[in-house]
């Protein structure tokens, strides 16, 4: 069964980064034959550095990497598109006449599938599998839809994660040379934090928390919309760390782009990680450790809706205590109120949210991870 993923790069990291991770788990766990299309392979190669920004086709192993060209597709990609069958659209990026023309002209139509942001919404379950004809071609789209429960598309998760982050974090050593390899020497003692937030984060009380803090603590943080962040709370960040102001005991640490392994990895080995989008929050709760969520600010505060439903989910076995000082902290946070009080208060809990982290990454690995879920839409309800 050969794929075809396209993916149009809207902002940011999340678009590319998710069909990133789809066309590589497919490849490497299922054995499955890709070609993804992307208008901008350029972002993509920011955190995958086996590919080549300039390039228009490239091949990595059964995975190959075409630069889209929305309005026609060419020669070469009506070539590959007569092999394609199943057919990922992936958040809504539209393939365009021309494109399904294509497709719809094959003897057998491929399975075409509308791959939906993630959401914790009760609406994932009810149009997660709806189908809708193309007014015209011999094409139907089947809307799959990410999310937490068993009713969802699930949760992007490869099959061996949760064994190689459990290594990991048992073994001091290779945490210790993965930090080195990106630049890192770090002391046992020293607690560490990712800040992987939008510009628009108040940090303010995220800082004068940190200052308060008896334990010497890292916060790793990534290029563009972090560094923005903490400039609007008063801290430049160059190419070297940074000490706070008045407290040499928290460094500020800029980091490149790492490889988006290299990424999980860093969110393994910190004691904490803050967040955003949907790759990255996913990432944080297979990493089994606290984090905070910054959810893409949507329209009439949509995200906020999304982070209420994800509470809901998260908190639902949550000690109550606990419960309540998680749910202030990401509320307010989302909401730019104050947060001064919330972080000292959530931190001295933090053994207990430790534990439930680890429980809630356990909840969600009880169930089938998405692209399991994918093979199994497609066998029950496409290629017949
Ligand atoms: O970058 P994001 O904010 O992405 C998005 C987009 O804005 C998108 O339009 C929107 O639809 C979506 O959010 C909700 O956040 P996200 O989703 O966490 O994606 C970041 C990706 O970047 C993720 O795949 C991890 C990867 N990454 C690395 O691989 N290496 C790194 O060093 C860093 C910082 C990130």
């Amino acid at each position: 069964m050969q794929f075809g993923i396209f993916c149009s790069v809207i902002d940011n990291y999340g678009d590319a980064g998710v069909a990133w991770r789809l066309a590589r788990q497919l490849r490497d766990d299922f054995g499955k034959d890709v070609i993804l299309w992307i208008d901008d392979p350029g972002t993509l190669a920011a955190f995958a550095p086996e590919v080549r920004a300039d390039a228009e086709i490239q091949r990595l192993g059964r995975l190959i990497l075409r630069r889209w060209h929305r309005p026609q597709p060419d020669a070469h990609d009506r070539e590959a598109l007569a092999h394609i069958d199943v057919a990922i659209e992936a958040f809504g990026c539209g393939l365009g006449e021309p494109w399904l023309e294509a497709l719809a002209s094959r003897h057998l139509p491929p399975c075409w599938i509308h791959l939906e942001h993630l959401t914790p919404e009760s609406w994932a379950e009810e149009v997660h599998g709806l189908s809708s004809p193309h007014p015209r071609l011999p094409l139907t789209a089947r809307f799959f839809v990410p999310g937490f429960t068993r009713r969802t598309g699930g949760l992007l998760r490869e099959r061996t994660l949760l064994e190689q982050r459990d290594r990991f974090q048992g073994d001091p050593e290779q945490i210790a040379r993965f930090l080195a390899r990106i630049g890192q020497v770090e002391t046992v003692e020293t607690q560490r934090i990712t800040l992987f937030c939008y510009a628009d984060a108040e940090l303010d009380a995220f800082r004068a928390w940190l200052a308060s803090a008896p334990r010497a603590t890292s916060v790793f943080v990534p290029p563009g919309q972090p560094r923005q962040a903490l400039a609007r709370s008063g801290l430049e960040l160059g190419t070297r760390a940074l000490a706070l102001p008045g407290t040499p005991h928290v460094r500020f640490v800029p980091l490149p782009m790492l490889a988006q392994d290299d990424f999980d990895r860093l969110l393994w080995s910190c004691d904490f990680n803050w967040v955003r989008g949907e790759d990255s929050f996913v990432r944080a709760q297979w990493s089994g450790r606290p984090f905070l969520w910054h959810p893409y600010r949507q329209e009439r505060n949509a995200h906020l809706l999304k982070l209420d439903a994800f509470l809901d989910h998260y908190l639902a076995d949550a000690p109550a205590a606990l419960g309540d000082s998680i749910s202030r902290l990401f509320q307010r946070s989302n909401r730019g109120e104050e947060t001064a009080q919330d972080w000292d208060g959530l931190w001295q809990q933090r053994d207990l949210w430790q534990a439930h982290c680890r429980r809630w990454c356990h909840h969600l690995a009880r169930q089938e991870d998405l692209c399991t879920r994918l093979l199994d839409f497609i066998a029950r309800n496409a290629i017949k």
